[in-house]
């Protein structure tokens, strides 16, 4: 096999506190849909889509919690061979948005990845449409990113469709490049 050969499937899990709205990000993403009933719906452990780029067809594997999250117990093999990590908390909520030192340091613990220092994390800032309850303002989030080594950023609404797109499409190309990297 080639040596710039890269991997077609990526694996990407989404943490974060209960009530952020990963599960309804996923759903945006890979249904384009929002709705309150998907989420009781759900049974499998997690959904893809296919991604163009570049001159490659990747299929984003995304998992999903079922809400065990509440108690930090999610099960090695939810983190197991993850190629990014989707931190998500809620724009109106500062309490989510401190609990992602826990979940960061988490997500270390139990996928142990071989680069710790690099490996492609990912934050989103979920519920942008409800900007006159924002309680986290944006330069605050950067500057957190900041000092985990330069995360990415993106401010999304899983309601309104707004930068979901992008950000998964980011998030592909950055799971991607760092895969190539490592080989
Ligand atoms: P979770 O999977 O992280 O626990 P959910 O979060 O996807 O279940 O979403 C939690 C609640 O937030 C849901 O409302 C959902 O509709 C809402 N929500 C998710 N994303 C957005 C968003 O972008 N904007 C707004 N305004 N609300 C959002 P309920 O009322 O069912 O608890
Ligand atoms: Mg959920």
């Amino acid at each position: 096999m080639s040596g710039t050969r890269k991997k077609a499937l990526l694996k990407v899990i989404i943490l974060g506190d209960s009530g952020v709205g990963k599960t309804s990000l996923m759903n945006q993403y890979v249904n384009r849909r929002f709705s309150n009933q998907y989420k009781a719906t759900i049974g499998a452990d997690f959904l893809t889509r296919d991604v163009n780029i570049d001159d490659r067809t990747v299929t984003l594997q995304i998992w999903d919690t079922a809400g065990q999250e509440r108690f930090q117990s999610l099960g090695v093999a939810f983190y197991r061979g993850a190629d990014c990590c989707v931190l998500a908390f809620d724009v109106t909520n500062a309490a989510s948005f401190k609990s992602l030192d826990s979940w960061r340091d988490e997500f270390l613990i139990q996928a142990s990845p071989r680069d710790p220092d690099h490996f492609p994390f990912v934050l989103l800032g979920n519920k942008v449409d409800l900007e006159a309850q924002r309680a986290v303002s944006s330069k605050r989030a950067q500057s957190w990113c900041q000092t985990k080594g330069n995360i990415p950023y993106y401010e999304v609404s899983a309601k309104e469709a707004l930068n979901v797109e992008a950000a998964f499409l980011a998030i592909a190309r950055d799971a991607l490049a760092r895969e190539s990297q490592v080989r």
